[in-house]
C-alpha cells in the first residue's frame, strides 16, 4: 500500500471559473509533487462508477450529473501524510465551513461544486489515482 500518495480532481466548476493555474500552484507550495496529470471530460458512466460508493446517498445523481458538466483535471500527488495533508489543505465539504484559505473557501461555489476533491483514505487514493493514470502515466 502507498502511504504518501493521494488523488485529486479540480472540478468543472474550478476548472471553468480559471482557478486550475492558483490551485496547482497552492498544491506546489504545501509541499505536494504532482505524480500525475490530465485533463478531459468524464462520461456518465465514468462519473457514476467513480462516485459508486456514494450510490445510496440522496445526491449522487445530482453529483455524477456535475461531474460530467465540462472537463476537470485528475492528478496524483505525492508528499509525506499525504491523504491527511491535502484534505486539511482543501477544507470542509461546504465551503461556508471550510477554513480560511483552504481551497474550497477560496474558490468553491457550493457544497456541490466545491471546486476540488481530495481522496479520504490511503486505499481510495489507490484505487481512485488507479481510474486515471496508468503505471507508464505516473512520473
Ligand atoms: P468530500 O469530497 O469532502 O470527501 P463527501 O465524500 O461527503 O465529501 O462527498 C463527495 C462529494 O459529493 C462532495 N465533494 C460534493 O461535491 C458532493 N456532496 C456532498 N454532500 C453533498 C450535498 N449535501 N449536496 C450535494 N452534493 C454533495
Amino acid at each position: 500500500m502507498v502511504t504518501n500518495r493521494t488523488f485529486t480532481m479540480i472540478k468543472p466548476d474550478g476548472v471553468a471559473n480559471g482557478h486550475i493555474g492558483a490551485i496547482l500552484a497552492k498544491i506546489n507550495e504545501a509541499g505536494f509533487r504532482i505524480v500525475a496529470l490530465q485533463m478531459q471530460q468524464l462520461s456518465l458512466h465514468e462519473a457514476g462508477l467513480f462516485y459508486a460508493v456514494h450510490q445510496e446517498r440522496s445526491f449522487y445523481g445530482e453529483l455524477v450529473e456535475y461531474m460530467t458538466s465540462g472537463p476537470i483535471v485528475a492528478a496524483i500527488l505525492e508528499k509525506d501524510n499525504a491523504v491527511e495533508d491535502f484534505r486539511t489543505l482543501i477544507g470542509a465539504t461546504d465551503p461556508t465551513k471550510a477554513a480560511e484559505g483552504t481551497i474550497r473557501r477560496l474558490y468553491a461555489e457550493s457544497i456541490a461544486a466545491n471546486a476540488i476533491h481530495g481522496s479520504d483514505s490511503d486505499e481510495n487514493a489507490a484505487s481512485e489515482g488507479a481510474f486515471f493514470f496508468g503505471a507508464k502515466q505516473q512520473f
